[in-house]
């Protein structure tokens, strides 16, 4: 079985990342040219965010046809070529599988457009209303009815739980779960190295589909019956046993609202599910239990609440023996360093305490595309926003939370999904070397200053720091499979965690605050990493990350 817990993966969502072809829009023969620097920084698997066929409602996540490439990225033979070519440098690529729901322009689900008695349409949920109101009272993922109307039938909806151009798959119905298999199946056979499965824990629904709580009024967050249900594990049973003996392959799952009793099936080593999950925890803490944009808590995070976030996974998955991918950084969430940093006076420390952090905790580190270069947020007028997300919960936010529009217009613009968007900075050229067209959306205007060509020749390069760490973590076990052993845990600034197995022993000390702090330990070793050029003992400072060696 391919040893996933050693893996350094890298998300690219391919928009962004390098354009080609002089349309401002990245692409697959953009990536080629650009894997020199993954080889170099120690990737060994590329995620790559969805590059199929589709209409683009949510870029990607909504997918028309699994077995072919959107031509804004490329062709199969680009495809072809961009894999050959990581194989040759001993580098695989991650496919981005969406199973819970197919685009509206997918062929099964045209084909129950077309025709009211279609087998297709129990792909599907195509229910009944009742007197001319949705089949159940469920809020969309991304704000309004998780509902939408059947315009073959009076009466007759389908169901969308994300976007309105999303149609939840029935994973009761065979022939979807054999489909999915069948397109695992089609990558796998040209030697993709696994899937990243985009909210795999919400292919099972609540059978019956009820409402939930149908005595309250409006649209309701029906958590419990989209999320983490029993039949969610037998369906990811049954799709992983059907592919195991046949190919050796990574599986990443994508944990939406996933506590850790949720993974500790979904990952469990022994329970024949998947590899990993992603888990939200630690991107939700500033946020109201409906996610991103419930702002009830006004985004206020504390130290220590971050750590305990931090701790509780790292110590429950060991005690449980199951494994989460880390990341800091993904195509969903804002910049961590302008989000938990400080990416103005502190944006080099900040990036360099978070690519240390996330490269030593237990678990699978995932690094997306431009933290290796302290990419921060964007600033965004709202005729710059792209993503479908921000667009329509800036309306949600108006029309269910009574919020005025300069509020609503504030909250999005502080959690957008653009800012992990915007296109990835490597020079100092116009349009930062992405492309020398338009970009599809706006260039960071700091790339000037933050670009990976000026970071390789920063005396503090980030990048650098990411390559060093990467290398340790290769040469050294401990940080993979060793023992995780948190340490400070009452301190209000400092992360700080032990690392070990037989062959050696690390400690990780991380100020997560922007002023000095003192701490109490004996730490001998040797220090192998600090981001400030004169370690003092018992000492850091804003944002100070070291890494010691204790044997
Ligand atoms: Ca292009």
């Amino acid at each position: 079985m391919m040893d996933y817990k050693n893996k350094i993966i890298y998300q690219i969502w391919p928009r962004s990342f390098q354009d080609s072809n002089h349309d401002g829009i990245g692409d697959l023969k953009g990536i080629l040219r650009r894997l020199d620097h993954l080889q170099d920084l120690g990737v060994d698997l590329i995620w790559l965010s969805p590059v199929y066929c589709s209409p683009n409602t949510d870029f990607g996540y909504d997918i028309s046809d699994y077995y072919n490439i959107h031509p804004d990225f490329g062709t199969m033979a680009d495809f072809d070529a961009l894999l050959a070519e990581c194989k040759k440098r001993g580098m695989g690529i991650v496919m981005d599988l969406v199973a819970n729901h197919t685009s509206d322009q997918h062929p099964w689900f045209q084909a129950c457009l077309n025709d009211p008695n279609s087998p297709y349409r129990d792909c599907y949920y195509f229910r009944e209303g009742v007197n001319d109101k949705e089949p159940n009272n469920w809020i969309s993922m991304f704000g309004g009815s998780a509902w939408t109307k059947d315009p073959l039938k009076p009466h007759s909806w389908y169901l969308t739980t994300f976007t309105p151009h999303q149609c939840d798959l029935n994973w009761e119905n065979p022939r979807v779960r054999e489909e999915i298999a069948n397109v695992m199946r089609f990558w796998l056979d040209k030697g993709v190295s696994g899937f990243r499965m985009d909210v795999i824990n919400t292919i099972a629904k609540q059978p019956g589909l009820p409402s939930w709580h149908p005595e309250k009024k409006g649209y309701q967050f029906a958590k419990e019956f989209m999320t983490n249900l029993p039949q969610s594990h037998a369906y990811i049973q049954e799709l992983i046993g059907k592919l195991a003996d046949d190919y050796d392959f990574i599986t990443i799952g994508e944990g939406m609202m996933a506590d850790n009793d949720a993974c500790a099936l979904y990952a469990g080593e022994q329970r024949g599910e998947l590899n990993m999950m992603i888990v939200f925890d630690l991107h939700l803490q500033d946020c109201g239990p409906l996610g991103k944009y419930d702002f009830r808590k006004l985004y206020h995070w504390t130290i220590p609440g971050f750590k305990s976030i931090i701790f509780r996974w790292q110590t429950d998955s060991q005690k449980r023996n199951y494994w989460v991918a880390n990341y800091m950084n993904n195509h969903d969430q804002p910049r961590s360093i302008s989000r938990f940093g400080n990416d103005r006076q502190y944006r080099v420390e900040s990036a360099k305490a978070f690519a240390l952090m996330n490269l030593t905790l237990r678990g699978t580190p995932l690094v997306y595309q431009g933290e290796e270069i302290g990419m921060t947020n964007c600033h965004l007028e709202q005729d710059e926003w792209r993503d479908y997300e921000a667009i329509n919960i800036y309306d949600t936010l108006q029309t269910m939370m009574h919020l005025p529009k300069v509020i609503a217009r504030k909250i999005v613009q502080r959690m957008t999904r653009d800012h992990a968007r915007t296109p990835v900075q490597w020079d100092d050229s116009e349009y930062a070397g992405f492309s020398d067209h338009q970009p599809w959306i706006k260039v960071n205007p700091n790339y000037k200053q933050i670009n990976l060509k000026s970071d390789l020749v920063s005396e503090t390069s980030i990048n650098r720091w990411y390559k060093q760490v990467i290398a340790l973590r290769k040469a050294y076990s401990a940080f993979n499979t060793g023992a995780m052993k948190p340490v400070l845990v009452h301190h209000k600034q400092i992360l700080a965690y032990q690392r070990s197995d037989e062959q050696a022993e690390f400690l990780i000390l991380i100020n997560l605050s922007g002023s000095p702090a003192r701490f109490d330990l004996k730490t001998e070793g040797r220090v192998l990493m600090d981001s400030y050029a004169d370690p003092q003992p018992r000492l850091l400072r804003p944002y100070e990350a070291r890494l010691i060696q204790i044997r």
